[in-house]
This record gives C-alpha cells, sequence and structure tokens, in this order.
C-alpha cells in the first residue's frame, strides 16, 4: 500500500503537467547554485537592461536575453538534474535534448501581455488543431521570490489539450481562470509551450528573472528564441551523456 502511495505520489508532477499543462517541483534546485547563479549572472542582467531600457523585445518594460554558459550561470544541476529529466523524458522519450536557454525578465512599468502559446507555427499547417503527443516543454526557476507585485507567468491550466480558439475564447471569457504561479527560488516550474499563458505586471523595483530551459524530441528545431555559445571548455567538462543532450552552438577555442 506504501509503495503505491509512493508511486502515486513520485508520479504526481507528470500527471499535472499532462492534466493542468503544467507542475512545480517544490523546493527542487539548491539554494546555494542558485545563489551563485545570481550572484554571477546579476552584474550582465543589469548592464543588458541598461543598455536594452529603450529596446524592450517582449512587451513594454519585458525583455528576454540568452543565458551565458559560463559558470556560475550556467550549472550541470540546473540542465540535468534526475527528477527533471524523469519527467521530461516520460513525457518526450528518452533522446530529448536541450536546445534554448535564456531569461525573461519583466521589470517596473510592465503589463499583461496577452495569453499565448510558445510556439510560432503549428507542426503541421494543414492541422492546426491536431492533438499532438508532447514535443517540447519548458522547465524555468527563478532567480528572486516571484510575488504577486514582482509578475508572476500566469497559466490558464488545460489549455494545451484544447483547440486554440477554443482556448482562447474560455480564457477570454473565464470560463478558464489563468492561475499566477508564485514561485520560491528553488521551485521549478514545468510547462507544456501550448498552454495558455502570459506574463503579469512587476511593479517593484527589481527585475524578475525567470530562467529558462526548453527540451524538445531530438527532430525538432527552430530558432525561435537567441541561444548563446557554449564555450568549449565548458562542453568538455561534461560527460559523454550529458553532451547528447545538449543542442548549442559551441564556440571556437
Ligand atoms: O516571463 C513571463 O512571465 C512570461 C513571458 C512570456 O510568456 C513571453 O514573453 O512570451
Amino acid at each position: 500500500m506504501r509503495d503505491v502511495r509512493c508511486l502515486a505520489m513520485a508520479n504526481k508532477p507528470l500527471l499535472d503537467f499532462q492534466e493542468n499543462g503544467y507542475c512545480v517541483l517544490e523546493g527542487h534546485f539548491s539554494q546555494d547554485l542558485i545563489d551563485a547563479c545570481r550572484d554571477g549572472f546579476w552584474p550582465i542582467l543589469l548592464d543588458y537592461l541598461d543598455s536594452h531600457r529603450e529596446a524592450p523585445n517582449r512587451g513594454p518594460h519585458r525583455h528576454f536575453l540568452p543565458m551565458p554558459f559560463t559558470p556560475p550561470c550556467f550549472a550541470p544541476e540546473f540542465f540535468f538534474d534526475h527528477e527533471v529529466l524523469r519527467i521530461v523524458r516520460a513525457a518526450m522519450g528518452d533522446r530529448v535534448v536541450a536546445d534554448q536557454w535564456g531569461c525573461d525578465a519583466p521589470v517596473h512599468g510592465s503589463a499583461h501581455q496577452s495569453p499565448h502559446v510558445d510556439y510560432q507555427r503549428p507542426l503541421f499547417h494543414e492541422q492546426p488543431d491536431l492533438e499532438l503527443p508532447t514535443y517540447m516543454l519548458v522547465v524555468s526557476f527563478a532567480l528572486v521570490r516571484v510575488t504577486p507585485d514582482n509578475g508572476p507567468i500566469e497559466i490558464a491550466p488545460g489549455t494545451h489539450r484544447l483547440p486554440r480558439k477554443e482556448a482562447l475564447r474560455a480564457v477570454e471569457t473565464s470560463e478558464i481562470a489563468m492561475e499566477p504561479v508564485q514561485m520560491e527560488t528553488g521551485d521549478v516550474l514545468i510547462r507544456h509551450p501550448w498552454a495558455l499563458h502570459r506574463g503579469s505586471p512587476n511593479s517593484t523595483d527589481t527585475p524578475r528573472a525567470l530562467l529558462s530551459i526548453r527540451y524538445v524530441r531530438p527532430w525538432y528545431a527552430d530558432d525561435s528564441r537567441d541561444v548563446s555559445s557554449m564555450p568549449r571548455s565548458v562542453w568538455a567538462s561534461l560527460t559523454p551523456d550529458q553532451q547528447r543532450l545538449m543542442r548549442f552552438p559551441i564556440s571556437p577555442p
């Protein structure tokens, strides 16, 4: 009986992901890793925000920038976490690859985005609403606590399983309510990019940095977001199994 309960607990995140289009693993990543990542990345983020203040690329006062692969911004633990990969592989098979690594940072003055999905084109344009198995998903974690004040991502649960028009109508009429995802540092959000979602306003003076890794089935490719190159020395420090999971450009030595 206890084993059955353990199994049900272990599978809950995967079932939530499949049913609602997202799940959260609470307190999953180590605080030390997050703190080190934040310490390394914060000056880069502030410089970027300073030079791109007038050129937000995700709506007013909302920025996306590719994450560097230099430690401590990059840590293998973020990409090769056993439990996260168990869920990713259960959803998409053993041969998944990671192909995006970036930061979304709404800043003071940002507003609600329109509800949207994270793919630009349906896989089969002639059947845009064809119900397909998952072929990409996004794993995110925050460098600061995400509270109602600093712009939690909002997700409309279950909309990844609806035809797009129906999903949009259900959200517009509030038949399906958007759920703000508040996060502690260390929490990991695993999200189906087809579930309608939107950024919400950050009314604080601290950028809300949410880092995301996209995993895809090995045959799927698009260049929907900028990515940084991985320094050759970082690539060389990975095991062959880890290298097989990473599909990023590698910088020349
Ligand atoms: O950062 C967020 O809260 C969501 C951002 C987003 O969905 C986007 O820019 O497409």
